[in-house]
Formats: C-alpha cells, sequence, structure tokens
C-alpha cells in the first residue's frame, strides 16, 4: 500500500507524462504540416511512448492500493519556429521531466518506500537516455543549420530512429 504522499507523488508525475505525450503530438502534427516527415514521424512515435509512460503509472498506483487521477491538460502550442526550436523545447521538457522523477525518488526515501523507488529506477534511467537523444538530435541540428539539403537527410534519418522506453 502506497502513502498518500507518494500518491500525491505518483499523481503529479501521471500528469507529467501525459503532458509530454500530448506535448510531443502538438509537436508532431506540426510537422506534418511542414512536410517533414521523418521528424513527425519520430515525433508521433515518442508521443506514444509517454502515453506508455503514464499508462505504466496508472497501473502501478491502482496496483499498490492507491488511486490513479486522470489529469486535465492544457492545450499545447499549435505552431512551433523550426525544427530547432522543437527539439529546443522537447530538450527542456525532459529536462523539467527529469527534475519532477527526482522529486518523486526525494519522496520515497523520506517515505522510506523502497517499493516505489525501485520501480522508479526505470524512469532515472529512461531520462538519460531522453536526455542524451534530444541533445544528440540538437547537435545536429546545429551542424545542419540552414542547409536545405542537411535538413533532408536529418529528417529521413529521424523517421528510421527508434525512440526510447516504451513501458
Ligand atoms: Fe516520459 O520520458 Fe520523456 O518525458
Amino acid at each position: 500500500m502506497i502513502s498518500a504522499p507518494i500518491e500525491n507523488a505518483l499523481n503529479r508525475q501521471i500528469e507529467t507524462e501525459a503532458r509530454s505525450s500530448q506535448f510531443y503530438l502538438a509537436m508532431a502534427s506540426w510537422a506534418d504540416t511542414q512536410g517533414l516527415s521523418g521528424v513527425s514521424k519520430f515525433l508521433y512515435r515518442h508521443s506514444d511512448e509517454e502515453r506508455q509512460h503514464m499508462l505504466k503509472l496508472i497501473h502501478y498506483v491502482n496496483e499498490r492500493g492507491g488511486k490513479a487521477i486522470i489529469p486535465q491538460l492544457d492545450k499545447p502550442p499549435a505552431d512551433f519556429d523550426s525544427v530547432q526550436s522543437v527539439f529546443k523545447d522537447l530538450f527542456e521538457h525532459e529536462q523539467n521531466v527529469t527534475r519532477e522523477i527526482n522529486d518523486v525518488v526525494d519522496a520515497c526515501l523520506t517515505e522510506k518506500d523502497y517499493t516505489t523507488h525501485n520501480f522508479m529506477q526505470w524512469y532515472v534511467s529512461e531520462q538519460i537516455e531522453e536526455e542524451a537523444m534530444a541533445r544528440n538530435i540538437l547537435d545536429k541540428l546545429a551542424l545542419i543549420g540552414n542547409d536545405k539539403g542537411g535538413l533532408y537527410l536529418f529528417d529521413r534519418e529521424l523517421g528510421g530512429l527508434e525512440t526510447h522506453g516504451e513501458g
């Protein structure tokens, strides 16, 4: 059975994962309208994965005697300035997610909930992968700059790239 502080912390994390999924879905749909089919495919997949991260938490909370709350979400942006700004936003968003995951881990230690602490380790390693991936993509985009041919190849490559971490 999880304690109330842990239940609340996990419910906040459910909302964060739902927000990530919604945010990346907005990015994917925007990329779709810009002819960036590879980028869009990558982001649709990433959005699906965030939904899996959310579901994994929902199941855990309910299995451990808590009650998962399905959150209401703000409307994400409909437009983005550029592919660069999309991935800059994504990277910043993931860094915030990492901080939030660390807060849940902190709460587990305070509450001496080692079962949830163990469960959260999957999310801790997932964040390492996600931040590394976003940083990698930003580095590539910095190299490409305004080169249209480079962007074309980048789009193709991203369409075939694996995202990370299906729950
Ligand atoms: Fe759920 O890993 Fe990104 O946010």
